[in-house]
């Protein structure tokens, strides 16, 4: 190691244990942190499928940087080069249209974990775990705007079966790789202008999520989420799955509701919502996103908001109660740095959170308002840069920008000859 590393990180932890703060505790807890990357970033939402699809639901990627990912070898190895410069064990989270069909098509109520083998066996290989999504968009049957909540049974009946078919892929992966499956349903149900029938698509929904659900599956191997929208690229008016609606439903059903930083309004922050929601569920899945004005998935940056996030979690101690994913796509930049940007702040904030005063804390209950402003705004300024670039060196990753000179040296080599 680094002696200035060393010497920092030494400095410190002087310098936090004289506020009461212990950072080898922290040390300790932020790798039993697993972050779930999205594979998407990885190719801009286009899944393996080749039967000519366009991205639909109201999910836009815009940008043209070379080198995404055309194959699911591409893929891996961009994953496998964005985790080589992330700290600790992580997961991934993959979308059905990621399948491997062989060339055939297999339509989405056709899907079984066979065409998931060697993304299993790569995880395997890699010491990760894997998230399950199916992809209730980009397909015929979804042109109409509507999935699980269609008017037409024959459409919601194929829709029901490739959810249910999911949650099988989900307790595979489960299985297979001895470590808890999240799945995750979100669908782009909505309309652009003003319904003159709220209630029906609702009603529908609401009906085919009880049909999916049906089928009890162990909750070693799989559970199951539900993801709300306040609004889409051509579902301004109208979403569904709102946010009551799939709370209702979370809680009456006992599944995890996931809660995508994007969904809200533009000043409504999800952190709030994360102990609330806990009284009532045991678990919830975070879609850890970053809204810029209408755009719901720009890439994760260290702002008030992501901090704010990872405070909730780690200061009511719901590390194991909060499954943390990532849902962003930039194709304007380098996509392997898009994964590693994010990841590496998600982190980064958990870290800071790990690191919070415990006097901040104090001077709230004995209702000291002025001590605890005072300390929150000099917590700020706290060393944790120098925990941090220990923590990287110390599991062998780039420490500062360091792992951007090896992003760019992939894309010269790798990425760029893939046009
Ligand atoms: C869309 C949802 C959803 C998707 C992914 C691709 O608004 O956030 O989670 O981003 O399933
Ligand atoms: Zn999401």
């Amino acid at each position: 190691m680094s002696s200035n590393i060393e010497k920092s990180f030494s400095l410190a932890k002087e310098r936090y244990a004289g506020i009461g703060v212990d950072v080898e505790r922290a040390l300790k807890i932020l790798p039993t942190i697993p972050i779930s990357l999205h594979c998407w970033q990885g190719d801009d939402v286009g899944g393996f499928e080749n039967f000519g699809g366009t991205l639909g639901g109201g999910l836009v990627a815009t940008g043209n940087h070379p080198g995404k990912a055309r194959t699911p070898d591409e893929l891996r190895a961009d994953l496998e080069k964005a985790y080589s410069l992330i700290p600790g064990k992580h997961r991934l989270n993959l979308h059905a249209f990621y399948g491997e069909f062989g060339g055939e098509k297999v339509d989405r109520d056709a899907i079984e974990p066979k065409h998931f083998a060697s993304w299993i066996s790569w995880a395997k290989k890699n010491d990760l775990g894997l998230d399950f999504n199916p992809t209730c968009f980009s397909h015929p049957k979804a042109a109409d705007g509507f999935t699980l909540s269609n008017a037409d049974k024959a459409i919601r009946d194929f829709w029901i079966e490739h959810c249910r078919r999911s949650r099988d892929i989900g307790a595979a992966f489960g299985k297979a790789l001895g470590k808890t499956c999240v799945t995750n349903i979100w669908v782009p149900d909505g309309m652009k202008d003003t319904p003159a029938d709220r209630n029906s698509p609702r009603a529908c929904l609401a009906e085919s999520l009880n049909a999916i659900f049906k089928k009890q599956i162990s909750p070693k191997l799989n559970l199951d989420a539900v993801e709300p929208k306040l609004f889409g690229i051509g579902s301004e008016s109208f979403v569904v799955g709102s946010h009551e609606f799939y709370l209702g439903y979370a809680i009456s059903r006992k599944k995890l509701l996931c809660l995508d930083a994007g969904h809200y309004h533009p000043t409504e922050s999800i952190a709030d919502k994360i102990s609330s929601v806990l009284q009532f569920m045991p678990k919830i899945l975070l879609h850890v996103s970053r809204g810029v004005r209408w755009d719901s998935d720009h890439v994760v940056i260290l702002n008030d908001d992501l901090l704010a996030i990872a405070r909730e979690i780690v200061a009511n101690g719901f590390e194991k109660r909060v499954h943390i994913g990532l849902d962003y796509f930039d194709a304007s930049i380098n996509r392997v740095a898009a994964w590693t940007i994010g990841t590496r702040n998600m982190l980064r904030a958990l870290l800071i959170a790990l690191l919070e005063p415990p006097q901040i804390k104090i001077a709230e209950a004995n209702g000291d308002f002025t001590s605890r402003l005072a300390l929150q705004e000099e917590a700020k300024t706290l060393p944790f840069g120098a925990v941090w670039d220990f923590y990287c060196e110390s599991k062998n990753v780039p420490v500062g920008e360091h792992w951007l000179a090896e992003v760019k040296r992939y894309e010269k080599t790798v990425l760029s000859k893939r046009n």
